[in-house]
């Protein structure tokens, strides 16, 4: 019998979901780099000189679901690595809001990438 707690969610692609919407292509957006496993796309409300957002492909609802599948984790991490290299001087915050009250607004998982200057303490 499964344990739906610990399995991995197995929806690729919710079609309400906004990102899974600009993953496909639906919804424009500006993006810097996609490969097979992630996109990463300018945020459109930047709240820092660099605000970029790594974005699964596949359809995952936080980094508690995303940690389940640790080298989709660690990828989205590296390439949030390089754009903060290749955009601003390699310094930058990683941030996942997971959940409401921690600030997240969309629930399919997305790293923020936060640089190109120094940022303020507590920023996002
Ligand atoms: P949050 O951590 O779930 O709150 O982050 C969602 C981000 O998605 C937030 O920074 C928005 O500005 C951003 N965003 C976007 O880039 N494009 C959109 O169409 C929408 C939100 I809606």
């Amino acid at each position: 019998m499964g344990n739906s707690v610990t399995e991995p969610a197995t929806e690729r692609h919710d079609p309400e979901c906004l990102f899974c919407r600009i993953i496909a292509g639906e919804i424009p957006s500006e993006r810097v780099h996609e490969d097979d496993l992630v996109i990463a796309f300018k945020d459109l409300h930047p709240q820092a000189p660099v605000h970029v957002l790594v974005v699964p492909r596949e359809h995952r609802r936080d980094v508690t679901e995303l940690a389940q599948e640790p080298q989709l984790l660690a990828h989205t991490a590296t390439v949030a690595s390089r754009i903060a290299a290749d955009h601003a001087d390699g310094d930058f915050r990683l941030v996942f809001n997971t959940g409401k009250s921690a600030g997240q607004s969309v629930f399919h998982v997305h790293a923020h990438v936060l640089a190109g200057g120094k940022l303020a303490e507590g920023e996002l």
